[in-house]
């Protein structure tokens, strides 16, 4: 077996710092869906960079907040779960420590991570003794191995990131395939993408109580495209309505976005059909929860 250096990498932090932004500029694709909204992610995702020399695999975990129902629950308990059996740990942060925090710092000691500490942003700072007032805010909190400082959407620092990262991988052999890049199917890829849409479309409580699920697909041959029929699931008849909008102008304008992105992103042409369906409460329903594969591993 070739040794090469190789292991995996979980990204964790609280909700909306940038981790889905950073595993993006790491793998250098749309892998995940980022959206200005906490709670964007809702499961583990996996991105890998291989080369002649490395493997390193990136594990981007849903932000770590507090649990507000079933959902929230099992997110948060996918993020601690993919702290364990790592070699190295990126909390990303986005300001000064606070106590907001101190729950992920005690989850670092406890499993005594060997961690970086990602400033993440630092294109919107305005000083960089910003960087610095952050980076002394966390110092005495944990014996982090380093600091850096990187913007996720400027793509800064990113290769000096990654060139400290492999520093610290252990001798191994490949962990999955060269050519492997993501875990995410493309059906999983095409849902989240509409799902980003409803996250970028929506406000308040909308976006977050829905859930996306891809019914039917299949090739059609006369227009040479994928036919895609999508439900879109929220809770309340209210949130049913907001969705679809004014004579379907909201939902009109969600699967325009959605179809262009899947498109651009995915290199897949598709007609995309969106159905909005209420199903009371399913965010505190396991079964729903399973199906949409959340908290399963
Ligand atoms: N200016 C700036 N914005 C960023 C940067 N990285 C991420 N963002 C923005 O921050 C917001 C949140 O980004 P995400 O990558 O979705 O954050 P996340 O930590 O994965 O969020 P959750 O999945 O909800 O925990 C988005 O609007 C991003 O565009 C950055 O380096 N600079
Ligand atoms: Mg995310």
């Amino acid at each position: 077996m070739i040794k090469i250096k190789s292991g995996f990498v979980a990204i964790i932090g609280r909700p909306n710092v940038g981790k889905s932004s950073l595993l993006n500029a790491l793998i250098g694709e749309k892998i995940a869906i980022t959206s200005p909204k906490p709670e964007t992610t809702r499961n583990r995702i996996l991105g890998a960079i291989t080369t002649n020399d490395y493997q390193i695999i990136f594990v981007d975990t849903p932000g770590m907040g507090k649990s507000y129902n079933l959902l929230s629950k099992k997110v948060t308990q996918v993020a601690k779960a993919s702290v364990e059996d790592n070699d190295l740990v990126y909390l990303v942060v986005d300001q000064k420590y606070n106590d907001s925090s101190k729950f992920i710092i005690d989850y670092l000691k406890k499993t005594n991570s060997k961690t970086f500490l990602i400033i993440n942003k630092i294109d919107k700072f305005k000083t960089k003794s910003q960087i610095d007032e952050i980076i002394l805010s966390y110092v005495n909190i944990y014996d982090f191995k380093a600091f850096v400082p990187i913007s996720s959407i400027d793509k800064t620092h990113i290769d000096k990131l990654i060139e400290l990262t492999v520093a610290e991988m252990p001798e191994g052999g490949l962990l999955f395939e060269e050519d492997f890049i993501s875990d995410q199917s493309k059906t999983i890829r095409m849902m989240e993408l509409i799902r980003e849409k409803i996250l970028l479309h929506t406000e308040a409580e909308v976006p977050h109580s829905a859930a996306v699920v891809i019914e039917n697909m299949f090739y059609n041959e006369e227009s040479g495209q994928y036919d895609v029929f999508a439900d879109i699931i929220v809770e309340k008849n209210s949130q049913k309505q907001i969705l679809i909008g004014k004579d379907g102008s909201k939902i009109k304008s969600i699967g325009t976005a959605a179809r262009r992105d899947i498109n651009k992103t995915l290199d897949t042409k598709i007609h995309l059909e969106l159905w909005v369906k209420v199903k009371k409460n399913w965010r505190n329903d396991p079964k729903m929860l399973l199906s949409l594969g959340i908290g399963e591993d």
